[in-house]
Order: C-alpha cells, then structure tokens, then sequence
C-alpha cells in the first residue's frame, strides 16, 4: 500500500474516534519537535501543537504573554498508557533545567486527578517529587490551539505527502486533526513509525 488519498482517508477513518481517546498536554520547548515525536508513537493517535499555562487571554506565536508553547495530544489508552508518555517526557527533557523564557518551559498539564497521581508516581520511581523538579506541573485550565503553519511543522516541508492531503480535499483543520499526517509528521522528523503503508526514506523529505 502507497500514500494516496484513499490510503489517507482510510486510516483515518479507521482510527480511534474522539469517544475513545484521552488528552495529555505538554510544554517541551519548541513544540514542532514534540508534535513529531509523540505523533510517531504507537496509540497517539491526534496531535496539536497550541499556547497553554499562562494567565493572559487569546495568545498568539507574536503575542504570546506569558504562556508556553504545548504539545497536546489524544491517545488510545487502550494501547498507550498516560504513564508512558509522562516517562517519555522525563527520558527526553530534564528535570532540573527550565529554560528561563516561559515560551520553552516544561510544563507537565495534567486535566485530572488520576493524571496528577500518574505524574507523582513516575517521579517516584525516578526519586523525585513534584517539588523535587524544576519542570513545572500544573493542573490545565486552558489550550488555545496554536497557528495553521505550526500544526504538523516538520510535515508540511515534504511537498509529496502534503499533495497527497491536497488530493485528499483535506482542510487545514483536517490536516491537523489526521491521524495519519501525526504519524507521517514523526516519520518526516526521523521517528520510527508503525504504519503499514510504503514510503519513500525520510530523508528524501525532511527539511526545518
Ligand atoms: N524560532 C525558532 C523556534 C520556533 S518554535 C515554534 C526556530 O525557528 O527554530 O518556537
């Protein structure tokens, strides 16, 4: 199987709908790079890139106040646990260095009790506290989903799966809400991907 449109629309038809899926949300630093790591993984199925843990209203990239850049995404839970993916945040950033701008922080945005609870036991398991940490760890209020070009950064440079969205009839809002564009976004980014679809390598694409 090829990427063509019905390939597109196939997959995302056959993907776990909005019912089934739970939210996790993350400040990472520049958020075009989580959006492709976490979207290559197995069981995250949407990704979005937006603002979220500041006070002021309506953010935007030139006007950001005092909000940090977040990754947000829905997953199956039924594949991928939210404690996989808070470790997957701890593996890749560090615990004890914040960048000083509030643009790049790490912020860890639990929308709920249980997830709170996951977040303390990971630490936990790593000696560590919510205290102990310099990431930040805050309950989220708001999300406001970040600018078109931002949303799946890494896979709007390769011009070839793009036309193939074109073709698609796929809207910005469609494109950034497809589960595949979030696994082939990983895969442009050089994440392994599990998809069963043939692609040309990567590196023919990736490019920003
Ligand atoms: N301006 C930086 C970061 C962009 S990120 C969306 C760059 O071009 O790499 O903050």
């Amino acid at each position: 199987m090829t990427l063509t449109p019905a390939t597109i629309r196939d997959y995302d038809a056959q993907a776990a709908d909005r019912e089934t899926t739970d939210t996790a949300t993350f400040g990472l630093g520049c958020f075009w790079g989580p959006d492709a790591r976490f979207g290559a993984m197995d069981g995250v199925v949407r990704t979005r890139v937006g603002y979220a843990g500041g006070t002021t209203s309506d953010p935007s990239y030139h006007a950001l106040g005092d909000h940090t850049e977040v990754v947000q995404v829905d997953f199956d839970p039924a594949v991928v646990s939210y404690r996989t993916l808070v470790e997957t945040v701890c593996q890749h950033h560090p615990l004890h260095t914040q960048p000083q701008k509030p643009q790049y922080q790490h912020l860890v945005l639990p929308s709920t009790p249980s997830q709170r609870a996951t977040i303390g036991a990971v630490l936990a398991d790593l000696g560590e506290t919510a205290t102990s940490v310099d990431t930040r760890i805050e309950r989220l209020s708001q999300f406001y989903p970040a600018e078109t070009y931002h949303q799946k950064y890494r896979l709007r440079s390769a011009t070839a799966f793009v036309d193939a969205f074109d073709a698609a009839r796929y809207t910005d809002e469609d494109f950034r809400d497809s589960p595949i564009a979030a696994t082939l976004n990983g895969y442009v980014a050089g994440h392994n991907v599990n998809l069963d679809v043939e692609l040309p390598p990567p590196d023919q694409h990736a490019s920003g």
